[in-house]
């Protein structure tokens, strides 16, 4: 199971080059080198899109991938590279408000967290904002191949707690773990809103 890569529909470091389609996307989201963009090349077939980097802060832009199951993936540039400029995060604040702001039709955000690291307050931040635009989203906990089943256990057991109602699921892009379940729950959130 994979989604296939029609084109890269746009790449916007600005406001204005943020497309805007009547097609429901999929938004990928959370701190600089989380694994978003690996986690968007894992799902499709064949296709690596998504520039994956050592460094955090690989990805700068709002980056549109098309499909051919006709919705957008959405790869925001991570925030929280504490390396970058002050000024970041407000940039990534206004691309990233203005781009939530006018999209009708995000059908689930996905909020990325290192297994490892948890929830911190930028994604508590986030998830306030969410609730408040009344976004759907679930989280999910990256690289969880770094851990033996012990630690991953445990570990999600904690930050599952935490969020309380909200659906928890955990992927390694490494191992392709998870990945049928995310696939499932992007098929469902399309469904709903089809
Ligand atoms: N072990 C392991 N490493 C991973 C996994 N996913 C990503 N990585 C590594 O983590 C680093 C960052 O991955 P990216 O996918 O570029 O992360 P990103 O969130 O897109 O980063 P920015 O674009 O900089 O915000 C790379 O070195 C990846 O190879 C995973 O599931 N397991
Ligand atoms: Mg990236």
């Amino acid at each position: 199971m994979s989604f296939h890569l029609q084109r890269v529909l746009a790449t916007a470091y600005e406001i204005k080059q943020i497309p805007l389609e009547d097609v429901p996307e999929i938004v990928v989201a959370g701190r600089s080198n989380v694994g978003k963009s690996s986690l968007i090349n894992a799902l499709f077939k064949g296709a690596k899109p998504a520039r994956v980097g050592k460094h955090p802060g690989k990805t700068r832009s709002i980056n549109f991938y098309l499909t051919r199951e006709q919705f957008i993936i959405v790869d925001l540039p991570g925030y929280g590279y504490a390396r970058g400029p002050r000024t970041d995060m407000e940039r990534w604040k206004r691309l990233v408000e203005y781009y939530l702001s006018h999209r009708r039709v995000i059908v689930l955000f996905l909020l990325l967290v290192d297994i490892r690291r948890g929830i911190e307050q930028e994604e508590e931040m986030l998830v306030h904002t969410l609730k408040k635009m009344k976004i759907p989203y679930a989280l999910v906990l990256t690289k969880i191949d770094k851990l033996n089943r012990n630690e991953l256990n445990q570990l999600r057991t904690i930050i599952t707690s935490k969020a309380a109602d909200i659906p928890v699921l955990a992927f390694s892009a490494r191992t392709g773990d998870g990945k049928k379940e995310l696939i499932q729950l992007i098929e469902r959130s399309l469904k709903v809103n089809a």
